[in-house]
């Protein structure tokens, strides 16, 4: 069962939730045969949308990024699954929904750069996953259990 428990961190970001994407991109990543084991909205602060971007405090669209990060709730996830973090990226499309093909969750939601929808770990960063879910939630907010599916998404379940 190892290797079906590799697990990410997904948000959708305010923009996602004022125009009321939370459901439909719920879904595709159940759809998918992903397991959902953490899940909350909520607000992030100054300090904690400087530790999650960090590694653009230097570039010119820091300042833009943190204050739309922080401009209302963003809905906090954290799915788990074989190869989850590489599956999920492939799932939002690329960083700007103006490249991103029609199917996958930028290229279907947005149309902005700045306004792309959702967040997810990027899976050439390694270890961004662990990182981000350990920034984002406590240990108890994690759920462990089997999801009975799992004997159909997986040939060896
Ligand atoms: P990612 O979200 O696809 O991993 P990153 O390069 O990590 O992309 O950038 C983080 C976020 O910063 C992007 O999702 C996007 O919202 C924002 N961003 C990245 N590049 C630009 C830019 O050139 N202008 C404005 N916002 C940007």
């Amino acid at each position: 069962m190892s290797h079906h428990d590799e697990r990410t961190f997904v948000m959708v970001k305010p923009d996602g939730v004022q125009r009321g994407l939370i459901g439909d991109i719920v879904s595709r990543f159940e759809q998918r045969g992903l397991k959902l084991v953490g899940a909350k909205l909520m607000q992030i602060d100054e300090e904690l949308a400087h530790d999650h971007y960090g590694e653009h405090k230097d570039k010119p669209f820091f300042d833009g990024l943190v204050e739309f990060i922080t401009s209302g709730p963003v809905f906090a996830m954290v799915w788990e699954g074989a190869d989850a973090t590489r599956q999920v990226r492939g799932m939002m499309g690329e960083t700007d929904p103006a490249d991103s093909a029609p199917g996958t969750i930028r290229g279907d939601f947005g149309l902005d750069l700045g306004h792309n929808v959702i967040h997810g770990s990027d899976h050439e960063d390694e270890g961004a996953n662990e990182r981000e879910i350990d920034l984002f939630f406590d240990e108890d907010e994690l759920v462990d259990y089997d999801l009975s599916n799992a004997v159909w998404v997986y040939e060896d379940a």
